[in-house]
């Protein structure tokens, strides 16, 4: 079969963000796009001839046309095998899962994540390297700077190849081969956790509601929550993964994920509730009538690690990106073990893995997950929290009440401004780094400015430097604002403010976050000049 050279000229727009290139669907199918950007990342990895690639995203609209075109690429570009899932179906943590266990020369993964698909959604695409992690910044920088400069693709002039069938397909020299996207990740959840005494749980009347958001997790919640913890059928609502996600938004927050959150917020509510998003990497956690902030959900699967099987000889470190909470600083003290403060994105907990540095990492973000895999794993956390449920037997809130208690609470929320103009969002970041000098030891009622900056990390495994990684204020008493652009949406700007408060005293901790962070929020209204500057008066999505 003859390999087709193709000539083309490179797109301006193809630098990934902050996990991977994401797009609206027609960026996608502009001719040559989708082709650039991934000769850009093959002539960037140079994998060996014969090597081994896994593919598959997260079933969201123009998987299966994308999956086709890399195929053929990957055939024309001296790759030996790839590992594709059933139906070009893989989630995230899937995919680094196989990446791993078979060894493979890295995988490209298909997703949006947490953004909406259809014709006119969002659609994206990354590698992660032979590790089963996110590309680093570096390797990133080179496929953008390669994208830059590229004339030509290779592809073979072939048939599409059956993806719905299990089993192998000769494409020129390559074997393609259909994996279920299921077994081996089922196979290492039950190596993780108490399958037993989860199942034990569950046939006790203890009542969980999984939400698939119509995205991706959908068939991993059945085989696992399902088929083999037993869980009736009707614990997993909207299972079946759409291009369209149902023309929902699969984020699994307050706002997005409000289906689920009625129901458990409702009458004769489960115990338990939990939804994952379009790729399956991110979580949320509810009790009955009851929220798990994300950084408490991190600080609390810390502090209960050794419930789990997976988890009993304890965690070498802890590794939350700069605008989570502390709350899992202060179990990892108590642990006696580090915590690393690194930039937002998975990617910069790779090394740290690698390393043997840290066995958690967690994201405000709704991310929580291990050195299982590579990534952030939505159904670990879902297992994690019914592992430690199932040992404990006490509700959602009561554990998380008695972790406060012990540990005293840092309230925090998120406010998001979605969809705000490009210029504006960057005049409020500008605004902001202008006034560090007046703003440090500037008093605002009983608070005190400590110290303002652009946060920068440098990586302690190989020294690489990150810097302009969110504007942070800091307080004498350990409050916290910090105000970050948002690196994954494809409209306009996303604004993040980060907001967080440490409350020693029990008898507060009742309080809602926006009413124990309601100075905090004034201040950072104040400071940044949002009203005027943006003209809104709320944010898009609270949490
Ligand atoms: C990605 C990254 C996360 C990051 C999140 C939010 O998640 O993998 O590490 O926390 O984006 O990033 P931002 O604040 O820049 O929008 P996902 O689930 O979208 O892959």
């Amino acid at each position: 079969m003859q390999v087709r050279t193709v000539a083309t000229t490179p797109f301006t727009d193809q630098k990934p963000g902050t996990s991977g290139l994401r797009k609206r669907v027609p960026a996608f199918k502009q001719p040559h796009y989708l082709e650039n950007f991934v000769q850009s990342i093959f002539d960037t990895i140079k994998a060996p001839a014969g090597a081994t690639l896994v593919l598959g995203g997260d079933g969201r609209y123009y998987n299966r046309e994308a999956i086709q075109v890399i195929l053929k690429m990957a055939a024309a570009n001296g790759f030996g095998r790839v590992l594709v899932g059933k139906g070009g179906i893989l989630s995230t943590p899937a995919a680094s899962c196989v990446i791993r266990k078979y060894q493979t020369h890295g995988g490209i993964i298909l997703s949006a994540s947490h953004n909406p698909g259809g014709p006119d959604g969002d659609f994206g695409i990354k590698y992660n390297g032979g590790n089963g992690g996110p590309a680093t910044e570096g390797v990133t920088e080179a496929i953008f700077a390669r994208s830059k400069a590229l004339a030509e693709y290779r592809t073979l002039d072939v048939a599409d190849v059956a993806l719905d069938e299990l089993g192998e397909t000769a494409l020129g020299q390559m074997t393609v081969q259909v994996i279920d996207p299921v077994a081996d990740y089922a196979e290492l959840m039950e190596s993780l956790f108490d399958f037993d005494a989860i199942r034990s749980l569950l046939s006790g009347g203890f009542r969980i509601k999984f939400d698939a958001m119509h995205a991706v997790t959908g068939p991993y919640a059945r085989e696992i929550l399902v088929n083999r913890l037993g869980a009736p059928a009707d614990s997993v609502m909207n299972a079946v993964p759409l291009p369209d996600f149902g023309n929902g938004h699969p984020d699994p927050n307050l706002t997005y994920a409000h289906e689920l959150v009625e129901i458990v917020y409702g009458k004769d509510a489960p115990d338990f509730g939990a939804a994952s998003d379009g790729d399956g990497d991110r979580n949320m956690i509810l009790g009955r009538g009851f929220f798990v902030n994300p950084s408490d959900s991190l600080a609390l699967i810390a502090a209960n690690a050794k419930l789990a099987p997976g988890y009993r000889q304890g965690l070498a470190g802890i590794a939350r990106s700069m605008p989570t909470s502390e709350a899992a600083d202060r179990v990892a003290e108590a642990l006696g073990i580090p915590c690393y403060e690194t930039p937002t994105g998975w990617k910069f907990f790779g090394n740290l893995m690698d390393a043997g540095k840290v066995t958690l990492c967690g994201e405000e973000s709704f991310g929580t997950g291990s050195d299982h895999v590579r990534e952030k794993d939505g159904l670990w956390a879902v297992l994690f929290w019914l592992n430690i449920l199932a040992a404990r037997r006490q509700s959602v809130e009561a554990i998380v009440r008695e972790h406060w208690a012990k540990y005293g609470r840092n309230f925090y929320s998120r406010h998001d401004y979605e969809g705000i103009p490009t210029d504006a969002a960057n005049g409020v970041m500008k605004l902001l780094k202008d006034s560090f000098a007046s703003l440090t030891g500037a008093q605002f009622g009983h608070l005190q400015v400590k110290l303002c900056d652009d946060f920068g990390y440098t990586d302690p495994v190989d020294g690489s430097v990150s810097t302009g990684q969110g504007v942070r204020i800091l307080f004498v008493d350990g409050s916290r604002i910090v105000f970050r652009l948002s690196g994954t949406g494809t409209e306009g700007a996303t604004l993040r403010i980060y907001l967080e408060s440490y409350e020693p005293d029990v008898g507060k901790h009742h309080l809602d976050a926006q009413e124990a962070l309601a100075t905090l929020i004034g201040i950072a209204l104040q400071v940044s000049e949002l009203k005027q500057r943006i003209g809104r008066d709320k944010p898009t999505v609270i949490t």
